[in-house]
């Protein structure tokens, strides 16, 4: 394979450092990530190195995982007792809609809703240096020279020649814009109902053509801000307990590592949704249950959670699967479910901001995931951190109205993310990812179910038993294959 990698290159007219070629040879299709590192190199160096792609992979909006997963460092505890001893655990709640709902089911819950998305995201894209001096759709229509504005996307869809058609409004008034698909806004897309700055000059019939779509995003300069405690926080999700896919034996091999020194600073775990497979969830699901009661369910995976050391918090947060309502925001698993656990158990909502020893995190368990890798090119289940980066530039976790994430119109829109967190963390996909974007320690955090006939018929291929690592205090990520 190393030939064939050298020869590949050297007909791209590039040398590879030897690490380099040892890093390609490991990879799945070594000729193909040969391929996709050349395309975005630029200027191409006459050789190579290393170092060229971890920093390529650091500044890229779509990293896959580290290119050499650190190893977790030595642990020296201070007083020959585990770190996770020595602590006791600080979890404090910054954002959940949990016993906050105020949806009560009429038509006007909506456009509230609505409101104060278009409200708090375009106050955000306002502060944004490019939409200095931005004006109301109004406004812009009648203008002669270059204009900015900010909207929420109605629809978007594709003209005849290949370019990109936006329907946007504001409170008052709506647009056509125009994205051409050779001009400088070409790679950016955009999904309906997502609300955005526009820069762009009048072009003909009242249609605005784009020169750039502008997104709130995170901060340039953005840092991760650490915790001062040497504690780890480990992220598990989609356990799915009660399928007959669930990898018990994997789970037994998580749990001894958990129990032994290596892991001695793991503080926290956090469950990232979809313990349970539940019931009734999609069409015959009878067929590929274990466990065909919930709370036989939930039990089981209490006990799941029991086999870990008792110093370790647990968090556990609801997924699609679980026993709350679909509608995201989801508020955490009710009180007769609770009940199975420890007391000392955290249950948050979907999504929920929390904080970890000082650390901000923000957990989603990643339903609309589904809805960005259909809806926005570019995007694939195999790299479910490319969708989260696009979450985080949007600031908002489940822009799409009406696809596959159900949404309920709260008063306030809790998809919004409003502070930028230390750690995003997502689960769903049943993938895997670790990367970092302008500060922020991404992941997904895998799964513990085998491929399910659903996932088989749609190749999509699971990467189970994986387990991210965050230190606490640096936001480096390690990762546990197991
Ligand atoms: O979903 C696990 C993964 O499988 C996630 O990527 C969505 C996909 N999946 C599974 N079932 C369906 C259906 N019925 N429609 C669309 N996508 C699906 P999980 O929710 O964790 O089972
Ligand atoms: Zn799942
Ligand atoms: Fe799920």
């Amino acid at each position: 394979m190393r030939e064939e990698i050298l020869s590949a290159a050297l007909q791209s007219g590039v040398l590879l450092e030897p690490r380099l070629v040892d890093y390609l040879a490991s990879q799945e299709a070594p000729l193909d990530r040969l391929l996709e590192i050349l395309k975005v190199v630029n200027p191409r160096p006459l050789v190579l190195t290393m170092e060229v792609v971890q920093t390529l992979q650091q500044t890229s909006r779509s990293p896959e995982q580290p290119l050499e997963p650190p190893s977790p460092p030595p642990i020296r505890a201070r007083s020959g007792l585990a770190p996770r001893k020595e602590y006791e655990s600080e979890v404090q709640v910054i954002k959940d809609i949990t016993g906050r709902s105020t949806c009560t089911g009429k038509i006007g819950d909506f456009s509230r809703y609505f409101e104060h998305r278009y409200r708090t995201l375009s106050a955000m894209l306002r502060k944004r240096r490019e939409l200095m001096g931005s004006v109301s759709i109004g406004k812009a229509k009648k203008m002669t020279r270059e204009s900015r504005f900010v909207g929420i996307v109605q629809a978007a869809k594709r003209t005849k020649a290949g370019h990109r058609l936006l329907q946007v409004e504001d409170e008052e008034d709506c647009c056509q814009v125009l994205v051409p698909n050779t001009g400088p806004a070409a790679d950016e897309y955009a999904v309906p109902d997502e609300v955005l700055g526009v820069v762009g000059r009048p072009w003909k019939d009242g249609i605005v053509l784009a020169e750039a779509l502008i997104r709130p995003d995170v901060p340039h300069g953005n840092a991760f801000r650490g915790s001062d405690a040497p504690l780890w926080a480990a992220f598990v999700s989609d356990l799915h307990v009660g399928s007959k896919l669930f990898l018990r034996d994997r789970w037994a091999k998580f749990v001894e590592w958990m129990r032994g020194q290596e892991a001695a600073r793991v503080k926290y775990l956090v469950v990232v949704g979809d313990a349970v497979d539940g019931i009734g969830v999609y069409p015959r699901q009878d067929e590929d249950l274990a466990l065909d009661d919930v709370y036989l369910q939930y039990q089981e995976v209490s006990e799941a959670l029991q086999e870990l050391p008792s110093e370790v918090q647990v968090i556990i947060l609801p997924g699609n699967h679980d026993a709350v309502r679909p509608a995201e925001p989801q508020p955490a698993l009710p009180a007769d479910i609770r009940e199975l656990f420890p007391e000392e158990y955290t249950f948050l909502g979907n999504p929920t901001a929390f904080r970890l020893h000082g650390v901000d995190v923000l957990c989603y368990h990643g339903r609309s995931m589904d809805d960005f890798v259909t809806g926005l090119p570019g995007m694939s289940y195999d790299r479910p951190l490319a969708a989260m980066i696009e979450m985080l530039r949007r600031r908002h976790l489940a822009p799409f109205y009406g696809g596959k994430t159900a949404l309920a119109p709260e008063g306030s829109d809790y998809m919004i993310v409003d502070s930028v967190p230390s750690i995003f963390a997502t689960g769903h996909v049943h993938g895997f990812g670790v990367g970092e974007y302008r500060g922020v320690t991404v992941l997904n955090a895998s799964a513990w179910q085998a491929q399910t006939s659903y996932q088989r018929m749609h190749n999509i291929s699971p990467r189970p038993g994986m387990v991210p690592v965050v230190d606490l205090q640096t936001g480096q990520t390690f990762v546990k294959a197991f």
